[in-house]
């Protein structure tokens, strides 16, 4: 397609960057600046990934000012710097993120309109930045953001996977996973940098040299960092994540290549490339591999390399540390930050063992993410030895100190020929925290209970949050403007000021204006669902969304037994008032995890049954979108009706997506799991549907023998649908195909899914009266964005600034300021 450069008017565009009037036209200029000198192309031959690329570079290029006058200010200031490190980060797309905070959206839509162009196809053209599995990943990013906006100095720390997470497709209802290449077309807000890079080493042994240990590794690949500028709301303060990607020591083997031995030559190459290739694809279940523990090792030791090295350019006295550095591990991936920093301390630069420890301790923290023990992770000692010979013994070192403290008790983090990680990294770091207030006395009473006991000040809550700027601001454009024009802006990143909406609720307009918002949201996706799944809804229907990764735990298949349920009494009895419901799942398996595929395959098939019923169409539909991403979120979240956290209690640590729906104004039906228990304190029990046994009472139903056959037993609606599957109705060409899955819920449900059963139907069904009146639902949709405001992951790294931390935040100079 040709593009032809029209001409523009010069009008300026307000920008909230002091001092800096940007126009359109500027910014026009520096697209075609990009697109002809960085992209080489001319315009008339550029396709939409070139237009998008130079975008994008035009907008970075107006980051990277504030970048560096944020990070000078850093400098000179001499503040704390807080380090993030996680194995993964879920950014999704960047492009309108960085404009929005940049406040050159206007601008951007003008310039491209002069250019002939389209922001929306533009923006729609990025991929998504896939490095996270689930959870976890999209709170790191979320705090990235967040830790800009609130002005707190900090670098993010992870790996640059050349694959994110896999594409999912579903072939006659199966998942079938598909590699991810988001490096594929010039990534676009990344910059290389060759001269920052470590070398890491792994294997050999440990000889001792009068009293000190010396490692002679046997191994070595070097970690180079690519650097992304995250920021903030209103390009108020920048900073960076900074990704590790694997090289090789020696390049190319240049000899055996003129041998004629060509492979061979690219080999080492290829190898040393393996550690960040790609991203393991398991949220919440571990696979223990050898791979696993390099990629673990490769980033935690590249980002301590750095953190020391920035430390030494500005200081001379290494007991200074713990007041300039602060190190979050994100779960236990990186705890083998602890041991890796006592040896860089203690081997590398001789302080004493004791004092490095105590050292490091006051550098760590540690937030636990799951209680589960699958998760937990534990590596063989003799694979620890085998790649990190002088870690394990400082791991033994670390073991014995904490136990010669405290004779009288026995907690160790070395078990039947493993090492506890989550132990090691208690031991290891001043405060650990967990991420909801029923998920943090948990960790107190039941997998850390020892260690509490010994430690008790050591435990500490900070409850997740999301960034309201993605999730709120730029996802839903309509409810945003609405809060804007009725309290101001100032709610961007103040998100508890949506508490002065409510007043509002009693004025004619306001609630007709919410409804009309989200009546919009839900016609927007009901066309996306007829032209991308060729799926005909009702928009006027209770839109109700369950989008996760696949677990048991989870509990998608309930969700499912209650539709499949559902829809037979529809058929019974169509004429009973049924209030039209479309159920919406999205979400990946782990391409491991069989049961969790089960599922999977069973809701695409019993979608396709009821979705050719055209007694129950009007009522009743169902939707399993392929390939769940941020992106997919950022669309079905603003549409939602009805939020689904429906996990066994004392499961789901916190849960992030339970908040970005309640914002959205999705009424919730849950259980009193993870941060769903502080959404209802906050949203109030009469704008929440409860159902469900708590965390105790789901240890007291376990045992008692025979509690599935029980509850199938006294449920009429729950032995229907179990025997319907059971049958073979919605897989009739293998009628025994969900033999596994019916056989576990019959007779093991380990999950409650049966025990639950009932109390989620009645909760159903008490949200069909609820939605049958519209005023009465729209106004507890508004109170639920009201008062959701206190989720901001602004209030989250708050939190941990002030309890964790002990970090300030900075301002950058205004234009009056000298720089130095
Ligand atoms: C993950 O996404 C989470 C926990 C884990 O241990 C792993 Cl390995 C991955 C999730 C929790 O399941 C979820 O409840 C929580 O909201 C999220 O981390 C962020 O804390």
């Amino acid at each position: 397609t040709s593009m032809t450069v029209g001409r523009v008017a010069n009008a300026p565009v307000a920008s909230a960057l002091e001092g800096d009037l940007v126009t359109s036209a500027d910014l026009r200029d520096s697209i075609l600046r990009h697109l002809t000198y960085d992209l080489g192309k001319e315009p008339e031959m550029a396709e939409i990934h070139d237009w998008r690329i130079a975008l994008s570079l035009a907008l970075r290029e107006r980051i990277v000012d504030h970048w560096f006058a944020s990070m000078r200010t850093a400098r000179h200031s001499g503040a704390k710097r807080v380090y993030y490190l996680s194995m993964e980060f879920l950014i999704g797309r960047l492009l309108e993120d960085s404009m929005v905070n940049l406040g050159l959206e206007e601008a951007a839509d003008r310039a491209l309109t002069d250019l002939g162009l389209n922001l929306q196809d533009i923006l729609a053209d990025e991929p998504d930045a896939a490095l996270g599995n689930g959870g976890l990943g999209r709170l790191a990013a979320c705090f990235m953001e967040s830790l800009a906006t609130v002005g707190c100095p900090a670098f993010g720390y992870g790996i640059r996977y050349e694959h994110g997470l896999f594409k999912q497709r579903f072939v006659q209802g199966r998942q079938v996973e598909e590699p991810e290449d988001w490096l594929q077309q010039r990534p676009a807000w990344e910059f290389e940098r060759s001269d920052i890079a470590f070398k890491l080493c792994f294997g050999g042994e440990v000889s001792e040299d009068g009293g000190k240990a010396v490692w002679h590794p046997e191994e070595a690949v070097v970690a180079k960092a690519y650097d992304t500028p995250i920021i903030s709301w209103q390009g108020r303060w920048a900073n960076t994540l900074r990704l590790w990607s694997a090289r090789p020591l020696h390049g190319f083997d240049l000899e055996r290549f003129n041998r004629g031995e060509f492979a061979a030559a690219a080999e080492p190459e290829a190898l040393a490339r393996t550690i960040s290739r790609v991203l393991y694809p398991d949220d919440t279940t571990e696979q223990g591999k050898e791979l696993r523990l390099k990629q673990e090792f490769f980033f935690t030791a590249a980002s301590l390399r750095d953190i020391l090295r920035r430390f030494e350019a500005e200081h001379d006295n290494l007991r200074l540390l713990p007041q300039k550095a602060a190190i979050q591990l994100n779960d236990t991936h990186p705890a083998i930050a602890g041991p890796e920093m006592v040896r860089l301390l203690h081997d590398e630069r001789g302080m004493e063992l004791d004092e490095a420890i105590v050292t490091a301790r006051a550098c760590l923290s540690y937030t636990n993410h799951t209680l589960m023990p699958e998760a937990l992770e534990r590596w063989p000692e003799h694979l620890m030895h085998r790649l990190l010979p002088r870690h394990m013994q400082l791991i033994e070192r670390i073991d014995a100190a904490h136990a010669v403290k405290q004779p009288t008790r026995q907690v160790s983090a070395l078990e039947h020929g493993e090492v506890k990680m989550g132990e090691l990294a208690f031991m290891m770091a001043h405060k650990v925290n967990g991420v909801s207030a029923l998920h943090t006395e948990l960790m107190k009473s039941t997998v850390f209970a020892e260690l509490h006991r010994l430690h008790p000040d050591r435990i500490v809550n900070q409850t997740n949050g999301v960034t309201p700027r993605r999730w709120v601001l730029s996802a839903n454009r309509r409810l945003s403007a609405l809060i804007t024009d009725t309290i101001g802006e100032g709610w961007v990143d103040d998100l508890e000021q949506l508490e002065q909406l409510e007043p509002y609720f009693g004025d004619a307009g306001f609630l007709d204006r919410y409804a009309a918002a989200k009546r919009e949201n839900k016609a927007d996706l009901s066309n996306w669902l007829a032209t991308e799944m060729d799926l005909k809804v009702d928009p006027t229907a209770l839109f109700d969304v369950q989008i996760k990764r696949i677990h048991e735990y989870k509990r998608q298949h309930m969700n499912l037994l209650e539709t499949i349920a559902l829809w037979k009494e529809i058929a019974a009895n169509p004429d009973a008032g049924w209030t039209p419901r479309v159920k919406i799942f999205a979400g990946k398996a782990a391409p491991g995890y069989v049961f969790a595929k089960e599922i999977v395959h069973l809701i695409n098939e019993v979608a396709a049954v009821i979705n050719a019923d055209p007694v129950t169409a009007p009522y009743l539909k169902v939707a399993f979108l392929p390939n769940y991403n941020v992106t997919l979120a950022e669309r079905l979240i603003p549409a939602a009706d009805l939020s689904e956290q429906i996990s066994t209690a004392g499961k789901e640590a916190s849960g992030t997506g339970n908040m970005k729906f309640a914002l959205n104004g999705a009424l919730t039906v849950g259980t009193l799991d993870g941060a769903n228990v502080e959404i209802r304190e906050r949203v109030g029990e009469e704008n929440f549907f409860l159902f469900g046994m708590t965390a105790d009472e789901v240890i007291a139903r376990r045992e008692v023998p025979g509690h599935a056959a029980q509850a199938i037993e006294a449920d009429a609606r729950l032995a229907g649908a179990l025997a319907d599957i059971g049958e073979g109705r919605f897989s009739p060409d293998d009628p025994g195909r969900y033999h596994g899955v019916t056989g576990n819920l019959s007779h093991h449900d380990y999950f409650l899914v049966c025990s639950d059963f009932t109390a989620y139907w009645e909760a159903q069904r008490r949200i069909d009266a609820a939605f049958a009146d519209q005023n009465a639902w729209m106004r507890m949709a508004a109170i639920n964005t009201a008062r959701s405001g206190w989720f901001s992951s602004d209030r989250a790294i708050r939190g941990y600034m002030a309890d964790i931390w002990n970090a300030e935040a900075l301002e950058v100079p205004g234009p009056g300021d000298v720089l130095h």
